[in-house]
C-alpha cells in the first residue's frame, strides 16, 4: 500500500493505492467537512469510460477535414500517437495557412483539474499563443453575466471574487437574505481546489450566534435545514419583481437611507422614479409583484421592513443569472443593498456567490500563485464563452457585447482540452449543428465524454492522479504537493506531452517547452514561486525536495475582518469606485447609452420570453448537481448512487406528481421546446409546486435517446434548455431555466450506453 498527497476541485485528499492497483480516497485530515465528491475519484483508476489510446473519427481519417454530419454518430479508429499527430499537425498548416489563427477556436472552457502547471487550458492556450494565438472565449459559465454587469456598477469583480469574509458574516449578520441560497453542495467545490470546507461550519456558528436567515429560492434545500430559514418560494426567473418591490416598500416607508443614496451613489433619482413606474407606467409595488413571484404582498413588506430592521447581508448566488435577462436580479440585489445603506458595513450589505464554491469569501488571496507563464495572446479575438454555437453556425455575423458591435469569425478548427461543451453548453442539438459545421474538432480527454464522441481527432489525456503538479488556488491556505498516484493507464499522455509533441512538429516546440520536461517544469514553477511571491510575502518555503517530502505547505493566516466596499464607504471622495460617478451605479449612464431594451440603464422587470404555459407548464430548474462536479467522474460511485432508476433524478411538489398519474422511482420523459430526455422521478416537497428540478451534468447519451425516441436516454438536462445570452449587454450563460412537461415513459426503458466505449476498430 502506498499513500499520495493529492488535490482535486472538491478537496485536498490523500489518495492510497492498494497491493492490486486499486485507489482509495482519504480526505484531507484538517478538513471539517469534507466532500462525498471524493467518492467519484477511484473510477478514474479503473479504466472505465477511459480513452486509453488516441482515436480518429473514421470519416475525418479517411474523407479529410471538413463540415460532416457524421460527426457524433460516426466509427472511431484506434491510431498510433506519430501518425495521428502528424494528420493534426498538418490540418492545423492548412488552417493557419488558408485562414491564419483566427480561424482556430481554442477557447476550451471547463474546469478541467486541480494542479497549476498541467492546468488543461492552460496548456492549450500557451501552444496556441505559440502558434500566433486563436480565437478565445471570453468570461465564464459561472458568473458570466456578473464579470460584465459588475464593472458598470460597482467599478470592480470584489463583490464576486472577495465579498466581506465569511468571518465577519459569521460575526456580525443579523439576517441573511438569501437570494437563490447557499446551497451545501455547492460550496463542497472551489476551482483550484481547498482543504478545509468551512461554509457550513460559518452558517452554523452565525446561527448559533442568533442570525437568522431567509431563502428565496424554489427549492428549499438550497440552505441548510439546520439554520431555520424562512423559505420564500419564489417563481422561478422573478427575484427581479421581488427585489423591485422591496425597494419600493422601502421607499415608499421611508426605510432607505437618503443620505447613502446622495453620498455614495449615481442616479438614484433615475431608479427611484422607474420604481414609480416611471419606465412603463406600472408602479413596483408588492401587489404588482406577487402574482408574479407567487410570494403574497404581505410577505413582501414583511422581508423588506425585517431588512431594515437590522444588519442585512443580501446574497445573490451565482446560479440566479444564469437566466435570460441575468442581469437584472444581479443589479436589483445591488439596489436594494444600496437602498438598505449598509452597503460596506461588517456584516452588512451585498456578495455575489456566497456559498456558489467554498473559496468565496474566504481568504482575500493576494498572493500570486505559481503559474505557467502564457507569452500573452497575440491576437486577442474574443467571443463570449456561451456564444460558441451562434459562432460556428453564424460566421462573419454581427452581434451586440457589451456597448460593441462584434463580427463572429470563420471557425474552422476547434481544440478543447479540460472542458465538456456537451455537458455546460445549452440546447445540445444546436451544439450538435454548430459542432458539425467546423472543419475539424479536436479533444484531449480523459474519458469518453459526449464531447470526446463528437470530435475528429480523440487525444487520449492522463488524469490528474495519473501526475505530479502543484495544488494552489487563492483563497486557500495550503499549497499541495500532488504526487503521482498510479501510472497512466493504456497510452494516456499529459496534455503538455501531446502538445509538446505538435508543437515540435509545427516548429514552436523549443518555445514551447523551454526544454523542460513536465517534472523540469513542476519544479521551476514551484521554485519560481518560492524565490518570487513566496519570498516577498515573508513565506519561509523549503526547496522543492522539502516540500514534496512534507506533502503540503501551509501558509500563514490572513487577516479575516475584510468587508467588502468597507474603505469605499468610509470616504468616497478618497476611495472613488472604478465606475465613471465613483459610485455605485443604480443607474449606468453609459449602459443606458447603449441603448439596449433587453437591459436597459437600471435594473428592470423583464418577462423571459419562455415561461410555462399550457403546452409546458412546468418550470425547470437545472442546476448544478449534488453527486459530481458539473459532469466530471459521472459514472463515480457518488455521482452513480445519486441516480433513479439509472437515469439522472428529476424532483417534482407531491402535488405536481400526483396530479400526472405518475409514482416516484419511475422512468419519466421530460420535455421541453427544444428536446426531450428520460430521467428518474422524485418526489419532494422541498420543491415549490410547479416547479421541476433536474441537475446538469448526467453525460449527453444520444445513442439511449435514440434507442428511446427522445433526445438524451440519460438525463442530460442542457438537451432542454435554450442557447439564448442573457442579453446583449452580457451575453451570459441562461441554462438556468427552460419550460418543460413531464410524462410517464412506458416504452422499452434503453441501457445508459454513454460510459461503455464507442464502436471503434483498428486503422
Ligand atoms: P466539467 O464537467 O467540469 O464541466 O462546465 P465544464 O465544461 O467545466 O468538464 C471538465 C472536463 O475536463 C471533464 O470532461 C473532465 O474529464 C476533463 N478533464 C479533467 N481534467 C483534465 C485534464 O487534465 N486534461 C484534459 N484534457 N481534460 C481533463 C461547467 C459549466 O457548466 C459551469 S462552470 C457552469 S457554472 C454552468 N452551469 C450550468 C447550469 O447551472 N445550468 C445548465 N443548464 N448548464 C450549466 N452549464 C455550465
Amino acid at each position: 500500500m502506498s499513500t499520495v498527497p493529492h488535490a482535486s476541485h472538491w478537496g485536498s485528499f490523500t489518495a492510497v493505492r492498494e497491493a492490486d492497483g486499486s485507489v482509495g480516497v482519504r480526505p484531507h485530515p484538517d478538513d471539517p467537512d469534507p466532500s462525498a465528491l471524493l467518492a467519484n475519484l477511484p473510477v478514474a483508476a479503473t479504466g472505465r469510460a477511459r480513452v486509453l489510446r488516441p482515436h480518429v473519427r473514421r470519416g475525418w481519417w479517411e474523407d479529410g477535414a471538413g463540415p460532416d454530419e457524421r460527426r457524433g454518430r460516426d466509427e472511431f479508429l484506434a491510431v498510433g500517437w506519430d501518425e495521428l499527430l502528424d494528420r493534426l499537425a498538418a490540418e492545423y498548416r492548412r488552417v493557419l495557412d488558408t485562414d491564419g489563427p483566427e480561424a482556430v477556436f481554442g477557447g476550451s472552457y471547463g474546469w478541467a483539474s486541480a494542479g497549476r502547471f498541467h492546468h488543461a487550458q492552460s496548456q492549450l492556450h500557451r501552444f496556441l499563443n505559440c502558434l500566433g494565438g486563436a480565437t478565445r472565449s471570453s468570461g465564464t459559465y459561472s458568473h458570466g453575466t456578473a464579470e460584465v454587469l459588475l464593472p458598470h456598477v460597482l467599478g470592480s469583480l470584489e463583490a464576486l471574487v472577495s465579498p466581506t469574509a465569511w468571518s465577519v458574516v459569521e460575526a456580525t449578520t443579523e439576517l441573511v437574505i438569501a437570494v437563490g441560497g447557499l446551497p451545501a453542495k455547492n460550496a463542497q467545490v472551489a476551482s483550484g481546489g481547498i482543504s478545509r470546507h468551512e461554509v457550513a461550519g460559518r452558517l452554523r456558528g452565525a446561527r448559533a450566534r442568533g442570525a437568522e436567515f431567509v431563502l428565496v429560492s424554489p427549492l428549499r434545500d438550497d440552505l441548510a435545514a439546520e439554520l431555520d430559514a424562512d423559505w420564500y418560494a419564489v417563481e422561478p426567473g422573478t427575484d427581479t419583481a421581488l427585489l423591485l418591490a422591496m425597494s419600493h416598500v422601502l421607499v415608499t416607508e421611508g426605510l432607505h437611507d437618503e443620505e447613502f443614496l446622495r453620498t455614495h451613489c449615481a442616479g438614484p433619482e433615475e431608479f427611484l422614479a422607474s420604481l414609480r413606474g416611471g419606465d412603463d407606467g406600472v408602479e413596483k409595488t408588492p401587489e404588482w409583484a406577487a402574482p408574479l413571484t407567487g410570494i403574497s404582498a404581505e410577505r413582501i413588506r414583511a422581508l423588506a421592513r425585517r431588512a431594515a430592521a437590522g444588519r442585512t447581508l443580501v446574497t445573490l448566488s451565482w446560479s440566479v443569472p444564469r437566466a435570460r435577462f441575468g442581469e437584472q436580479p444581479l443589479w436589483a440585489a445591488i439596489a436594494f443593498a444600496a437602498l438598505l445603506g449598509q452597503i460596506g458595513l461588517p456584516g452588512g450589505g451585498f456578495g455575489h456567490g456566497y456559498g456558489s464554491t467554498g473559496g468565496v469569501a474566504r481568504r482575500a488571496g493576494s498572493l500570486a500563485l505559481p503559474t505557467l507563464p502564457q507569452f500573452g495572446d497575440p491576437l486577442r479575438r474574443r467571443i463570449p464563452v456561451a456564444r460558441i454555437a451562434d459562432a460556428l453556425l453564424h460566421p462573419g455575423e454581427e452581434y451586440a457585447v457589451d456597448g460593441r458591435t462584434e463580427t463572429y469569425p470563420r471557425l474552422r478548427l476547434v481544440h478543447w482540452a479540460g472542458g465538456n461543451p456537451f455537458h455546460h453548453h445549452q440546447d445540445l442539438q444546436r451544439l450538435q449543428r454548430a459542432f458539425r459545421a467546423a472543419d475539424t474538432v479536436v479533444v484531449h480527454e480523459p474519458f469518453w465524454t459526449s464531447t470526446a464522441r463528437h470530435a475528429d481527432v480523440v487525444l487520449a489525456a492522463t488524469t490528474t492522479m495519473e501526475r505530479v503538479d502543484l495544488g494552489a488556488a487563492r483563497y486557500d491556505d495550503r499549497v499541495i504537493a500532488m504526487g503521482r498516484v498510479h501510472e497512466p493507464l493504456g497510452q494516456a499522455r499529459d496534455d503538455y506531452a501531446v502538445l509538446a509533441a505538435l508543437a515540435q512538429r509545427l516548429g514552436v516546440g523549443e518555445r514551447f517547452t523551454e526544454g523542460r520536461t513536465a517534472q523540469q517544469w513542476v519544479e521551476h514553477l514551484y521554485e519560481q514561486w518560492r524565490e518570487g511571491p513566496a519570498a516577498r510575502a515573508g513565506i519561509d518555503a523549503p526547496p522543492y525536495a522539502g516540500f514534496v517530502a512534507a506533502g503540503e505547505l501551509v501558509l500563514p493566516p490572513e487577516p479575516t475582518e475584510r468587508v467588502l466596499l468597507a474603505s469605499f464607504r468610509a470616504d468616497p471622495q478618497r476611495h472613488p469606485l472604478r465606475t465613471p460617478s465613483g459610485r455605485i451605479e443604480l443607474h449606468s449612464a453609459v449602459v443606458a447609452g447603449f441603448g439596449y431594451d433587453d437591459c436597459p440603464g437600471h435594473p428592470v422587470w423583464r418577462e423571459p420570453e419562455e415561461r410555462p404555459d399550457a403546452a409546458f407548464p412546468l418550470h425547470l430548474v437545472a442546476n448544478n448537481p449534488a453527486g459530481r462536479l458539473h459532469s466530471q467522474l459521472d459514472h463515480g460511485a457518488t455521482s452513480q448512487a445519486s441516480k433513479v432508476a439509472g437515469r439522472e433524478p428529476l424532483r417534482m411538489h407531491p402535488a405536481d406528481v400526483r396530479a400526472r398519474g405518475l409514482v416516484a422511482g419511475q422512468v419519466v420523459v421530460v420535455r421541453s421546446r427544444r428536446g426531450s430526455c428520460l430521467a428518474g422521478l422524485v418526489a419532494s416537497a422541498d420543491v415549490r409546486e410547479g416547479v421541476a428540478q433536474m441537475s446538469t451534468g448526467a453525460w449527453f447519451d444520444p445513442v439511449a435517446g435514440a434507442a428511446a425516441g427522445v433526445t438524451c436516454g440519460h438525463g442530460n438536462v442542457n438537451v432542454l434548455t435554450t442557447d439564448t445570452g442573457t442579453s446583449r449587454l452580457a451575453q451570459g450563460c441562461t441554462g438556468q431555466h427552460a419550460a418543460v412537461e413531464v410524462s410517464s415513459f412506458d416504452g422499452p426503458v434503453p441501457r445508459v450506453t454513454v460510459f461503455d466505449q464507442p464502436v471503434t476498430s483498428g486503422a
